[in-house]
């Protein structure tokens, strides 16, 4: 068991928890040589106005079975938990005392992918639960803003290698995020975010 720091912040609005360096940089590194490594990314692409768009990052689906679902109108392909998804998962239900049981996994190669303002907001996630993200590798910057009829300032945070970021309930509900491009990065990043996925 790794010895995540316990030191947090706390945001009221939008609702998160941020953990800064929950895991040590050596371990963070190494989680992220493992996951680049053992996860099979793909590149999704999506239709507009009839075209098809490559999306601006890699993406994996990691899940138990019948925890798969669509997510921006993609049907995710649902792999199984890799060994180092599955350890990290293992120490993020420990730390948080939540079963979280399907990961999202991105893969930022460098500071031109992306990804734009959405909610994980999807019928098939419990919204009582939080969404557990954590960051490895180059840090960047998540930006948060209220949605129509929300009231609520835009904030950022920045994520560096091995934070962790809880979202808790109504952020999906009230709030979007996105991480935006930053052309000066040229190091890669990977976000999991684990969700619970009601059944
Ligand atoms: O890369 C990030 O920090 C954000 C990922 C995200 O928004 C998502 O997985 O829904």
């Amino acid at each position: 068991m790794i010895q995540p720091s316990e030191h947090f912040e706390e945001i009221k609005a939008p609702f998160l928890r941020h953990w800064p360096g929950w895991v040590d940089p050596a371990t963070a590194n190494s989680w992220f040589s493992e996951l680049e490594r053992e996860s099979p990314w793909k590149q999704e692409s999506i239709t507009l106005f009839g075209k098809s768009h490559l999306l601006p990052r890699l993406t994996c689906w990691m899940a138990d079975p019948g925890c798969g679902y669509r997510y921006s109108g993609l049907e995710n392909i649902v792999e199984p938990w890799s060994p180092t998804a599955q350890l990290i998962r293992n120490q993020i239900n420990q730390y948080t005392g939540w079963y979280f049981n399907s990961l999202l996994l991105n893969h930022y190669r460098n500071g031109k992918d992306a990804m734009g303002f959405h909610a994980d907001d999807e019928p098939e996630l419990d919204h009582q639960a939080p969404i557990a993200s954590l960051s490895l590798g180059a840090s960047r910057t998540l930006r948060f803003k209220p949605k129509r009829g929300v009231q609520g300032e835009s904030m950022s945070v920045e994520l560096g290698n091995g934070d962790l970021l809880l979202m808790d309930p109504p952020t999906q509900q009230e709030w979007l995020h996105g991480l935006p491009r930053r052309l000066r990065v040229t190091e890669p990043r990977l976000n999991l975010t684990f969700r619970v996925v009601s059944r």
